[in-house]
């Protein structure tokens, strides 16, 4: 039986599904339309058919012959559009997809705050290895072989004369050895220590800063420190000095401020005390001049060290350590 023409529609349709491109759009045009094309030699074969068939068969032959026409005109446009690339499909006017920005993390931010400040001071900033020696992490400053500090229980040892520094100490023993007096440095970084509850972690970042020259004194420590707690927290923020001891500074003392929160009332941040310890300072032991070679009896100077959570923890109202260390991006993108 010759082919009707409802399934040559229904062959040249889904030939027209298959394609993608233009080129075999007009392939189906030529076989189904051309001169000796399935639809035009069907046509032409209704001459032969019954009288009384002719007519309904030609109208339906020729509505078939434009719908394909259609079809096929409308996937070479289609394809035309498509290959002409990606300027032809895409809005450039559409406004773009926001690129989602980092931020420094709050314990960067306020490292770079404090170091910001003592740099307004005429401070350097230094940096140094976190795997220390004995000798710079204790020996060379006056930290005697006995002291718990160096125990096993307190400090991680990497080998036997091999620490993870405990501060950031070490580098400004190094500063001095290089360097001859006068220094004024900041010394940021991760120091360690085998610690690890509610208000400690193994990990944490300290700022120390030290400053060397003659004739250094006690006031120059207590002026620095007060404009240092002037700028990081505000003007009405009153310090309060108190004595302490460490091995590498003497006389020693440890810096309290009122209470950010209360401002000296007393609350829960300052356990009802209405003052917060915020660093330790004193001025450099004489023993450390001679670890460094420095001029015996000529030289002085004070150092202070404190730590970055804490600050951090005051100044955002912060009240978990460990808040730090999860890397909670809601946490985090508050800063
Ligand atoms: C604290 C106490 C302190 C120092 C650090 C220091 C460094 C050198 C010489 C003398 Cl090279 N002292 N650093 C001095 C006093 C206190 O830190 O409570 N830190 C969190």
């Amino acid at each position: 039986m010759e082919t009707s023409i409802e399934q040559i529609l229904e062959e040249a349709l889904k030939a027209l599904e298959d394609a993608s491109d233009v080129e075999t759009a007009k392939a189906l045009s030529v076989r189904y339309l051309g001169r000796k094309g399935a639809v035009t030699l069907f046509l032409r074969g209704i001459s032969q058919m019954p009288p009384e068939k002719r007519a309904a068969m030609g109208k339906r032959a020729n509505d078939i012959k434009n719908t394909i026409d259609t079809a096929l005109k409308d996937a070479v446009q289609r394809f035309e559009t498509a290959q002409k690339g990606l300027e032809a499909r895409i809005d450039v006017t559409l406004p773009g997809r926001p690129v989602p920005l980092g931020s420094l993390h709050p314990i960067s931010l306020v490292t770079q705050e404090i170091c910001d400040i003592f740099v307004r001071l005429g401070f350097d900033i230094v940096e140094g290895p976190d795997v220390e020696s004995d000798w710079y992490n204790f020996e060379a400053l006056n930290i005697p072989k006995n002291h718990p500090a160096r125990d096993m229980q307190d400090t991680f040892y990497v080998s036997d004369n091999i620490v993870l520094r405990t501060h950031t100490s070490p580098v400004q023993i190094r500063t001095m050895e290089k360097q001859p007096l006068p220094v004024a440095v900041i010394a940021p970084g991760k120091v360690y220590r085998r610690d690890s509850d509610l208000t400690h972690t193994p990990m944490f970042h300290q700022v120390e800063g030290l400053l060397v020259d003659r004739q250094i004194s006690f006031g120059d420590l207590k002026g620095v420190l007060t404009t240092f707690v002037h700028q990081m927290f505000d003007e009405r923020t009153s310090l309060r000095f108190r004595p302490s001891f460490f091995p590498f500074t003497e006389p020693s003392a440890e810096v309290d401020i009122l209470c950010v929160m209360c401002r000296g009332a007393g609350c829960r941040v300052c356990s009802q005390t209405g003052w917060l310890e915020i660093l330790g300072s004193g001025m450099v032991h004489p023993a450390l001049y001679e670890n460094v070679g420095y001029p015996a009896g000529q030289s002085s100077g004070f150092a202070f060290g404190m730590g970055v959570e804490r600050i951090a923890m005051l100044k955002y109202g912060i009240d978990d350590i460990r808040k730090y260390f999860e890397n909670d991006i809601r946490f985090l993108r508050q800063f």
